[in-house]
């Protein structure tokens, strides 16, 4: 077991490395007794320094890892979950400075907003449906701590699933109007489609990947309240993002979501 000093020790050097704008080395190397679970705990404490530095809340959770494309990119063959806090929240109208980031990547998702909670351990997809009140585009910006993006499941989950800011694009949409699994999804970067992909690489259905969350989330007693945003992860791989660039990202029949990126 993880002494309480050393999980401690593994948040304080994140969130430094997070505020000044440095890489750390993968954690796992100096602490083989570093897992999964010992990794949520840092996490959590991680989430506390933010949230006090920060003057921050928790408005949500994100998912990554959920589609075969980012398991691939990453290395990593499960999914993980983190903490989105209202200071991740950036504006789809304002360019986004690029100046805090180390090596920033950004990402196409679908997110989704609950009207009532939603608590495992057996939480179908349907219920999932059932519980949420609408989705929407998002963009997330992902920007590991880690030398080079590289990481092993442990070291992602400690740094808050590599979690940075997100942008949210409209309409909201009712889910029930759509079938999320055949949603068509086109990614552009200033102008160019990069990537295609539908709702079905998140896991068959992204509603799949919350489910995923929910029952994962009932291990440590924890739910999802209403009004929380979740991102349902990458529906492909993440790019890396200059000065300068565009990014804009459509969903069939729900909407879109763009941003510009600035030194
Ligand atoms: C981990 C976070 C992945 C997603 O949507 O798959 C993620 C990483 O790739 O650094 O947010
Ligand atoms: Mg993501």
């Amino acid at each position: 077991m993880l002494h309480k000093d050393t999980i401690e020790k593994i948040a304080a050097s994140l969130f430094r490395a997070e505020k000044e704008g440095f890489e750390v080395d993968k954690f796992v190397d100096q602490y083989p007794d570093l897992n999964a679970d010992l990794a949520y705990h840092v996490q959590e404490r991680l989430i506390e320094l933010k949230c006090e530095a920060e003057q921050t809340i928790r408005t949500g959770r994100k998912l990554g890892l959920t589609s075969v494309a980012k398991q691939q990119m990453m290395g990593v063959h499960e999914p993980v979950y983190g903490v989105l806090l209202e200071s991740m929240q950036m504006s789809e109208h304002t360019p986004v400075s690029l100046e805090p980031f180390i090596h920033p990547k950004i990402e196409p998702e679908i997110a989704f907003v609950f009207k009532r909670e939603l608590k495992g351990p057996s939480v179908s997809v349907p219920e999932v449906l059932d519980a949420t009140a609408y989705v929407m585009p998002a963009l997330e910006i992902i920007d590991s701590r880690y030398q080079n993006f590289s990481f092993t499941l442990a070291d992602v989950i400690a740094d808050n699933s590599s979690s940075s800011r997100f942008i949210l694009g409209g309409p909201c949409s009712k889910p029930d109007n759509t079938d999320l699994q055949l949603t068509g999804m086109v990614f552009k970067k200033n102008g160019r489609v990069i990537s295609t992909s539908t709702g079905a690489s998140v896991m068959g259905h992204p509603a799949r990947a919350i489910a995923w969350l929910v029952n994962k989330l009932a291990q440590v007693g924890q739910s999802i309240e209403p009004g929380e945003i979740v991102l349902s992860g990458a529906l492909c791989e993440a790019i890396s993002i200059t000065d300068g660039d565009v990014i804009a990202m459509s969903l069939d029949g729900i909407g879109s979501v763009s941003t510009v990126f600035t030194k």
